[in-house]
């Protein structure tokens, strides 16, 4: 079985973003700014890649999209969350992402901090209600672990700590690992296996999940330092070139741009490799690894 990528990324991509817009409070609920500022970043782009490898990850074991919905807009809130957060003056101070200005450049920082938070609440209520897809109450209470796991201080958020601790610094490639393994693939990693654990994967399954979903978030995470030195602001929808003017700890910046492109190429490999016992319902988590080394934004 071949698969389309852009086509099946396309039609999740799609769904994610009708469950997202009846999960999302109404602008004209009060507090209308927040749940205006809430929307804004959620509806300003976005490839929805997390919440499409969660339900790649459940499609892996036989499950359907509608079963882990709320799984998957979960993790696309946390990951809006960080991104708003990471884009305040107070940490990468960026005035563009996803084409469009930065939540604190239209709502103000206060409304910018607060519309993360009830983001990040948001999704850990949505998360809780994956019972309501029917799923049993052993494998929520897994879900809800791993996702508080990788989205906090042992995973994105200990990551983001270790990329600002390391501004300006020489650092080596043990740290860029470290920053890149946890700001980044970790929340991709629990959302194939989130993704999976919903539709009844065995342990043996999820060990191997979490080595292809470790694999593919750091191939991920290296394919964005390399497109921020070799793609346009345009391509990107946020400001190229920031991390060499930050001088932040990248792939390219330790380890040069060839090996740098070698090394994701190779993790996707051994993704593959992990992937290998799925047969065919693996085949769009395969195509979605391909996918991550050959974007061009
Ligand atoms: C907890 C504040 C806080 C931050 C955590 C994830 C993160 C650290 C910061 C966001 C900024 C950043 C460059 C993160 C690296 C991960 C990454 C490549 C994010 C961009 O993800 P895409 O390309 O974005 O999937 P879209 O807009 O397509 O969803």
């Amino acid at each position: 079985m071949s698969v389309d990528v852009q086509s099946y990324m396309a039609e999740r991509a799609r769904a994610v973003d009708a469950a997202l817009a009846r999960y999302l409070p109404s602008e004209s609920d009060p507090p209308a700014t927040l749940h205006k500022a809430m929307r804004y970043s959620v509806f300003a782009g976005g490839k929805r890649l997390r919440p499409v490898f969660v339900i790649a990850g459940a499609e892996a074991m036989g499950g359907r999209m509608d079963e882990v919905m709320q799984t998957a807009c979960a993790v696309e809130m946390i990951h809006t969350y960080s991104l708003i957060h990471d884009d305040l003056p107070a940490m990468d101070n960026d005035d563009f992402r996803r084409g469009v200005p930065t939540n604190h450049k239209v709502f103000g920082e206060a409304i910018a901090i607060l519309a993360g938070d009830a983001l990040l609440t948001l999704a850990f209520r949505l998360l809780a209600d994956n019972f309501a897809a029917g799923s049993d109450a052993h494998a929520l209470r897994n879900v809800l672990i791993e996702i508080g796991d990788a989205a906090g201080s042992a995973g994105m958020v200990g990551g983001q700590v270790a990329d600002i601790e390391s501004e300006g610094k020489r650092v080596g490639a043990e740290t860029v690992d470290y920053i890149h393994t946890h700001k980044t693939a970790a929340l991709i990693r629990a959302s194939i296996r989130a993704g999976a654990m919903l539709a009844g994967a065995t342990p043996s399954q999820l060990v191997a999940l979490g080595l292809a979903g470790g694999n593919l978030g750091l191939a991920f995470q290296i394919m964005d330092d390399i497109l921020d030195v070799t793609a346009t602001s345009e391509e990107l929808g946020k400001t190229a070139g920031k991390d060499q003017a930050q001088q932040k700890a990248t792939y390219p910046a330790v380890h040069g741009l060839e090996v740098s492109r070698i090394h994701a190429k190779a993790l996707v490999g051994e993704a593959h490799a992990a992937l290998q016992s799925f047969g065919p319902r693996a085949e769009p988590l395969r195509a979605l690894g391909t996918f991550i080394v050959e974007r061009k934004a």
